[in-house]
């Protein structure tokens, strides 16, 4: 009897005090630690205090309970750094998606996990090299995957960095806080990657969804978006700190060498009036799907061509080493490509008008237009003409170990927009994103809003594999929910995009 009062006194509060239910747990597994036994003590009170009302909710009855628990179990808005208000369940008149599925406590960005997976990578106990979201592209695990996927090391590292972390069992991590059980098939699958198609309820379809749709191949990518990676030949991933002074551009030398008449080794400015411009993309073999992982800019460079002229390259060739200072020499590219390709190869000096940035490699980054970014290398000091035992393998797209089809070609993106965010009901929405497949040209782009039931495809026509297609589509909902967009490519090669990139959507 006493527990009955209590519940109803709580409950009332609830009633009343609103927000306080939902107010979000900050902080988080990362920025506990620094000796705040006082925070520590401070979280496990308020969760106390929570796990109070949602008992105390149990215990009523009718109207009252359906008051209560609405209050209670209101998916969470909370706001982004950049002050965007986001809302990453979906309302459901059953609070199935909150009260029984947990969905605020799931996934690697829940409340009590990882702020970012970006951030998460520079946590582990070794290096590794950092990531990054430009266009404003939400990362997601599939940014692990498509380094991982090939090696059984991420399933394992992940089972056991989270098992063996005090922070997580602490937290109350269990492997449904990653995964789910797919009911259909049985199948263990990520939470994060299927909680919008298969396990949440709420969502409102469109069949066919209509809007307009347009593209254009000319866009640039501002220079302060251009992504970069480092991994090292040594796989260490540090971010190197080059330096960046004139001298460092003046001084700089490439020796030319390998199966050829005249060796030679020159510097950057002994082909200052060979340099031609041009717009390329450079997609990174690990895009992962969805991913932010490519620019499409304004190079300018020497053409392969004139260095190859001048060094009169030996026909026995097969392979083109470029060699760089920090030992990156781990994609050689076939000549049969250096051969068709030699006029657009560049060793590119600037980027949109401005020498490289030291991110971007400088003084000099080799450019293969349509292959993976991999074989562009950055600091080039050697190229070396060789005759190998086995002719080098072209990386341009990743492949799906367990399927055997290709993860990320063609792929798209969605860009600028994070998941969750609100736009008002009855104005039309501008989507943006990519759509690239490294050599073969895309050729539709092609919208889903039912979970990819339906797909309206917009024509694009044979486009130019060496840059990206920058597609819009501008569309108007009219009415308020929540909406999941997906975006897939089609291909010259007949090929579809396998894992359409997506991002979920409110409208009020
Ligand atoms: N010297 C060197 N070159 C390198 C790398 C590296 O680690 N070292 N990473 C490669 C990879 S995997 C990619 S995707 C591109 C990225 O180029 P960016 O940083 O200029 O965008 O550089 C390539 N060239
Ligand atoms: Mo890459």
């Amino acid at each position: 009897m006493k527990k009955r009062l209590a519940a109803v006194v709580l409950a009332a509060c609830i009633a009343s005090c609103g927000l306080w239910a939902c107010a979000s747990q900050s902080g988080g597994a990362e920025s506990a630690g620094d000796g705040a036994a006082q925070d520590q003590e401070a979280k496990a009170s308020e969760q106390d205090d929570l796990e109070a009302q949602a008992d105390a909710i149990k215990l009523l009855q009718g109207k009252e309970k359906v008051v209560a628990a609405q209050e209670f179990y209101a998916p969470k808005v909370t706001t982004t750094k950049d002050g965007t208000e986001v809302q990453l369940i979906p309302n459901d008149p059953y609070l199935w998606n909150t009260a029984i599925l947990d969905g605020e406590n799931r996934g690697c960005t829940a409340a009590k996990c990882h702020t970012s997976i970006l951030d998460a990578t520079q946590l582990l106990p070794m290096s590794h090299p950092e990531l990054w979201n430009p266009y404003g592209i939400d990362p997601t695990i599939k940014f692990c995957y498509m380094c991982h996927s090939k090696a059984l090391f991420m399933q394992d590292s992940m089972h056991a960095l989270h098992m063996n972390s005090e922070e997580f069992v602490e937290a109350g991590g269990n492997c449904d806080s990653c995964h789910y059980i797919n009911p259909s098939t049985g199948a263990y699958e990520m939470w994060d990657l299927v909680k919008y198609d298969t396990a949440y309820m709420g969502i409102t379809s469109v069949s066919e969804p209509v809007g307009e749709f347009s593209f254009t191949q000319d866009s640039i990518t501002p220079t302060d978006q251009v992504f970069y990676y480092w991994e090292n030949a040594d796989h260490q991933g540090v971010t190197p700190d080059n330096d960046t002074s004139e001298e460092a551009y003046a001084n700089w030398e490439i020796s030319v060498g390998g199966l050829m008449q005249n060796p030679f080794t020159f510097k950057l400015s002994d082909f200052e009036d060979q340099m031609v411009e041009r717009v390329y993309k450079m997609d990174c073999q690990t895009n992962p799907p969805g991913g932010a992982y490519i620019a499409n800019v304004n190079v300018k460079g020497i053409p392969l061509s004139a260095i190859m002229e001048k060094a009169g390259v030996d026909s026995s060739a097969n392979a083109l080493h470029s060699i760089a200072d920090d030992g990156w020499d781990v994609y050689p590219v076939p000549m049969e490509y250096v051969q068709q390709y030699q006029d657009d190869i560049l060793l590119v000096t600037e980027i949109n008008g401005e020498k490289l940035g030291m991110l971007q490699g400088y003084p000099v980054q080799l450019w293969t237009p349509t292959l993976g970014g991999c074989h562009y290398t950055k600091r080039v000091v050697e190229l070396d003409f060789t005759a190998d035992p086995t002719e080098p393998k072209y990386y341009k797209g990743f492949t799906n170990p367990k399927t055997g089809e290709m993860f990320n070609k063609p792929n798209t993106s969605i860009f600028n927009y994070t998941n969750g965010t609100f736009f008002p009901a009855g104005q039309a929405i501008e989507f943006e994103g990519f759509a690239d497949a490294y050599e073969v040209p895309i050729t539709a782009v092609e919208i889903s809003l039912d979970k990819g039931k339906t797909w309206t495809r917009y024509e694009v026509g044979e486009t130019d594999p060496l840059r990206w297609v920058n597609w819009k589509f501008s569309f108007t909902p009219e009415n308020p929910g929540s909406y999941l967009l997906k975006v897939r490519a089609i291909a010259a090669d007949g090929s579809v995009s396998t894992d359409p990139s997506q991002l979920f959507f409110n409208v009020k």
